[in-house]
């Protein structure tokens, strides 16, 4: 059996994007207003593992409806508050529910749309947490910033955490396991109705980066996650609520991440907005040199820029401010009547 894939390319911005797809010559990226694509790449897998690829002028056979938080104009920044004593990038700074609170307001002040709140770490190598304490760390936190009117987000496997979350004034659902962790976890995100971020991940945390494989990466994520999108279709969680996420850094060696980036668009073939997390992860680190986590806000703000570029929805980031800042500079220098200045 072959399968195939459509990658958007050619892309082009702003006055550029609206002209080619007034002439009938390209087609808006992901529903994002200043992007279009002129290109597909065609690629076709063959049975035994054969790759053909082609450029064809032609469209994605799904176009992406965005839900009414999104923004067209766009990509929305979602801050992160890790509620963690053993946070990889904020040394724990954030593990006190004070701290976490007071973070969670410093980052909306710099410009945070979403903020995702997290007691469970997930970085390489990382042990689990249980229930109660998951629950004891973030439930106060997404509480008090859900209160404040702020849109949060939670980061949790678990479905216990995720009706709680949700209890608690949490608008977003982020698992790292696509909802395949916890087997509570798909018929409680079947009862809500609120947005689901599906990532993809090979393997666990705790071992997920010994040996990761893949006969070609960014086809196979696309699989898996395709397959992630029926399996929650078929459960009863309508497409239009689902988020996908390639999933940066997990179950993935440098190589593969770099591919996952260089062909991030061929996610927009999904159908369903894209979230992408590349803050401060070892990979920026092994492009850039920057050994500690916390200055490698350079590299994450450059990812986050190339990701906004190839129609990213939604910016998973720590460092706030320089995320938005960047992004103000590239949203007027390719679309500067848009831009709101
Ligand atoms: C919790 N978490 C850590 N990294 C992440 C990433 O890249 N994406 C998402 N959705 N969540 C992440």
């Amino acid at each position: 059996m072959t399968r195939t894939y459509f990658r958007p390319a050619g892309l082009v911005y702003g006055p550029d994007a609206a002209l080619a797809i007034n002439e009938g010559r390209g087609a808006s990226l992901g529903g994002i207003s200043a992007t279009a694509y002129t290109l597909v790449e065609r690629i076709e897998r063959h049975e035994g593992g054969n790759i053909s690829r082609r450029f064809e002028t032609g469209r994605l056979p799904r176009a992406t409806a965005l839900a009414p938080f999104l923004d067209a104009s766009r990509p929305l920044v979602m801050g992160i508050v890790n509620v963690t004593p053993d946070s990889f990038s904020d040394g724990g700074l954030s593990f006190d529910a004070g701290r976490a609170i007071a973070h969670g307001e410093q980052l909306i002040r710099e410009g945070a749309d979403i903020l995702d709140v997290g007691g469970e770490s997930t970085r390489p190598g990382s042990e689990g947490v249980p229930e109660d304490e998951e629950l004891r760390r973030v439930i106060p936190v997404i509480a008090a910033l859900a209160q404040a009117g702020h849109r949060v987000s939670v980061d949790t496997r678990k479905a216990r955490v995720m009706r709680a979350a949700l209890a608690a004034g949490a608008e977003l659902v982020n698992d790292v396991s696509a909802l395949t962790f916890d087997p509570e976890a798909m018929a409680a995100m079947a009862e809500a109705s609120c947005p689901v971020i599906l990532m993809h991940a090979q393997g666990d945390p705790k071992t997920m980066q010994l040996n990761p494989r893949y006969d070609d990466v960014a086809l196979d994520v696309y699989d898996w996650l395709a397959a992630r999108i029926a399996a929650c279709e078929a459960a009863g969680i309508a497409r239009a609520r689902l988020i996908a996420d390639p999933g940066i850094g997990f179950g993935k060696n440098f190589r593969h991440n770099l591919d996952v980036m260089r062909q991030f668009a061929l996610y927009h073939g999904l159908g369903v907005p894209l979230l992408v997390g590349l803050s401060r992860k070892a990979f920026i680190g092994a492009l850039t040199g920057e050994k500690v986590a916390g200055q490698r806000i350079n590299g994450s703000v450059g990812g986050a820029l190339w990701a906004a570029l190839n129609g990213a929805h939604i910016l998973r980031v720590h460092d706030v401010k320089a995320t938005v800042e960047a992004l103000a500079v590239v949203r007027a220098a390719v679309a500067p009547d848009e831009s709101g200045l």
